[in-house]
């Protein structure tokens, strides 16, 4: 395959009707952007396009369910999207959105283009209607089972349980999201793209890679879970997708007779790419063409490759419909490749928006300032690229403390310590070197092409440890020469070593820059250099003798066991209750409930546990005596509970945002007594005071109304 001229990288547009959390980022920002920050360092011309996706019934039902409009509902999350992307380091060249003026013409004239080409079918067609919301049920209006895996809470588009793409006609029980109806059959007409018309060019283009006859890419390059997921779509035979609907939020059909029509989600966010880039065009006096178009207008065909990152439920509208579109269309670039990845969880549970087991990425980046690469490093190492994978706070604690800190951080502190101590922060001269040296290069030469070989792959997770592999070989060069001791007796030797040392720390700021941008920056501002290209990472004049060193930095600090239990302890807080298997909305991620203020307040009743279960629990009234605040630890307090027992009990409890220490005093309180003790920031907690949450989020005692004996038990 020639080398490409250029490459469109694309991130899923993330609807704009909720914050980013960590598995949006593990499953399409994250991977997208070290691809792209690896492609730019290896002098390759790229450009980066994402934005939000505004359309769409994901939208309108946020808006009902927050008793606000569809535009308040984009703007304030457009704004907050953009914000953390741009905060963790995810460089766009654009971050779009769908609801410009810009992306409208784009889609009415793709749309119109594809009418004129003949590309749709008109039909009028039975389709569910909700009569007491009045309004048609397309997509995720309508619920219901599965018809390929039993899920009940399958949407009229889509299962998410098992990533079967669905029409409302395939449900088996089909509900109104709106009002809970069962919908009634009503007539309704549509543009529909006959997809089966496509179906042959599609299956020899994913399964050889073969478009109009040349080669156009390699299908060994593809994943196989991508492959899989198109075959069996093209296995049950491709069929007619209506591409209009009856909605008044989205890209108006630019048809006579289509009021109250707008253009189907799906199909005007992918043009969003499109639109994106030519903003970007506009905004830069480029020319956006040459990135989209084939043959004359553009480049020569196949020289701009075309690359989606995506997480798996988007596989479908990346690898076949939108293909479908941009060929009927004509003169565009079809996706090279679709490296969708699968789905991240979360401390043993599905991430899920509704009941808030998440961890938000706008917060992540307040509570942990300055931290972005420790998050971008534990959740490179764990892209579920093949399959679901899980984040932990413990394995984000292990990720920071054994290897960020353990291995990079301090292979870096040796050599500055060491290079202060002996030479004032001066680069030494290197004079000859020993076989181990011409071991060490031998092995450090080998790490630019095996780091960019394994992004060219998506292998983001390999591709990492390959760089930090630089990081374990200095410190086993550091462990196997041993300069401390031979500063005496062989200073030559000495200086050879810490050179070398030097040059491991430059070749690291330009292999982890891609995962780890920030923290590169750092390294390079202390190693007195500028801006580095891919090639230079092993150059032998990058560092020069004499240059004056920065201050030897620790990069990363350990994160404290009582930190990790703060985060766990925070999420278990959010998360409402397990939810009533009973009730069939409660698992749902965006299930409306518009007669229910909130899912938060109106927790589900967990699940029965017998008599025997609740007596192994000893509640106790205690008396607060002291109360202190935990240095560092914002949201902790220390009190000491009288229990009646010879001492008081110790116990941490997270209210220190809610009250003052000396409001505390004489309090009474109920407590968990027999709970394993925990340690908090170094403190050990010897039981858990019961609270309660008002509506304004504060945190309230459950206390006796009148005093009693510390130490009575409580039944
Ligand atoms: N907004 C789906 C999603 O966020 C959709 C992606 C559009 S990419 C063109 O899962
Ligand atoms: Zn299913």
């Amino acid at each position: 395959m020639k080398e490409p001229a250029r490459h469109t990288v694309t991130a899923a547009l993330p609807y704009a009707n909720g914050p980013l959390h960590i598995g949006h980022i593990a499953g399409a920002y994250l991977p997208a952007d070290i691809y792209v920050r690896c492609l730019r360092s290896r002098g390759k011309e790229v450009l980066f396009i994402c934005g939000s996706d505004e359309h769409g019934a994901a939208i309108t039902i946020r808006a009902l369910k927050e008793g606000s409009t569809p535009k308040s509902i984009v703007d304030k999350y457009h704004g907050m999207m953009g914000k953390a992307f741009q905060d963790f380091g995810i460089r766009f060249d654009i971050y779009h959105r769908t609801s410009s003026e810009l992306h409208k013409e784009t889609s009415q004239d793709f749309f119109l283009k594809l009418h004129a080409n003949g590309a749709f079918t008109q039909q009028e067609e039975q389709q569910y209607y909700d009569e007491e919301a009045k309004q048609f049920l397309a997509d995720r209006y309508i619920m219901g089972t599965c018809p390929t895996c039993g899920n009940p809470d399958a949407y009229g588009d889509q299962c998410e349980k098992c990533g079967s793409a669905l029409s409302p006609k395939d449900l088996v029980d089909p509900r109104s999201t709106l009002s809970g109806a069962k919908p009634v059959l009503r007539p309704t007409s549509h543009w529909f793209l006959p997809m089966d018309r496509s179906q042959q060019w599609v299956e020899e283009w994913i399964n050889t890679g073969k478009l109009d006859g040349a080669q156009h890419h390699d299908p060994k390059e593809w994943k196989p879970q991508v492959l899989g997921q198109c075959n069996s779509w093209l296995k049950d035979g491709l069929r007619p997708r209506a591409m209009t609907r009856d909605l008044d939020w989205g890209v108006p059909v630019p048809l006579p007779g289509a009021e109250g029509k707008v253009l189907y989600v799906w199909l005007d966010a992918p043009i969003g790419y499109i639109s994106a880039t030519k903003q970007w065009a506009i905004d830069h006096n480029e020319d956006w063409k040459k990135w989209w178009l084939t043959g004359d207008s553009g480049s020569e065909a196949g020289m701009t490759r075309l690359v989606h990152f995506i997480g798996k439920d988007n596989i479908v509208f990346h690898a076949i419909i939108f293909p479908i579109l941009l060929k009927l269309h004509g003169g565009y670039v079809l996706p090279q490749n679709v490296p969708a990845n699968e789905f991240l969880n979360l401390e043993g549970r599905k991430i899920s928006t509704s009941r808030n087991w998440a961890v938000w990425l706008h917060e992540y980046i307040e509570r942990w300032p300055n931290r972005q690469d420790e998050l971008r490093y534990a959740l490179a190492t764990i892209i579920p690229e093949f399959k679901d994978s899980e984040f932990t706070w413990k394995d984000f604690q292990d990720k920071n403390n054994n290897e960020l800190v353990a291995i990079l951080g301090n292979f870096i502190q040796r050599v500055f310590v060491l290079c202060h101590k002996y030479y004032e922060g001066k680069v030494p001269e290197a004079t000859g070197g020993d076989e181990k040296d011409v071991l060490l290069w031998a092995e450090m030469n080998t790490l630019p092409n095996k780091v960019a070989e394994e992004v060219d792959r998506f292998r983001f997770r390999e591709a990492l440890a390959s760089a930090m592999q630089a990081a374990r070989l200095g410190n086993k060069y550091l462990t196997d020469t041993e300069p401390w001791k031979l500063e005496k007796t062989d200073p030559d030797r000495v200086r050879t070593i810490l050179f070398n040392g030097l040059r491991i720390s430059a070749a690291l700021s330009v292999l982890l820059e891609p995962f780890l941008p920030h923290t590169a920056e750092r390294l390079r501002t202390m190693l007195g250099l500028g801006p580095m290209k891919w090639d230079d990472a092993l150059r032998a004049d990058l560092i020069k003798p004499g240059m004056q060193l920065g201050k030897a930095e620790h990069l990363f600090k350990p994160i404290d066991d009582a930190a990790i239990a703060a985060e766990v302890e925070r999420l278990h807080a959010m998360d409402p209750a397990t939810p009533n298997p009973a009730e069939p909305n409660s698992t749902s991620t965006s299930s409306v409930q518009a007669h229910q203020p909130s899912t938060r307040t109106t927790a589900s009743i967990k699940p029965n546990i017998s008599f025997d279960d609740f007596s192994k629990l000893d509640l106790r009234v205690g008396s607060i005596i002291a109360a202190e605040r935990i240095p560092k630890a914002d949201k902790l307090l220390k009190l000491s509970v009288d229990l009646g027992e010879a001492t008081p009990r110790t116990v941490v409890s997270g209210i220190a945002e809610h009250y003052e220490p000396e409001q505390l005093i004489g309090q009474q309180v109920v407590l968990v007594a027999n709970l394993e003790p925990r340690k908090m920031r170094g403190v050990e907690s010897q039981g858990m005071v019961l609270m309660s949450e008002d509506a304004n989020g504060k945190l309230l005692f459950v206390q006796p109304k009148e005093m009693i004996t510390p130490g009575a038990d409580v039944r």
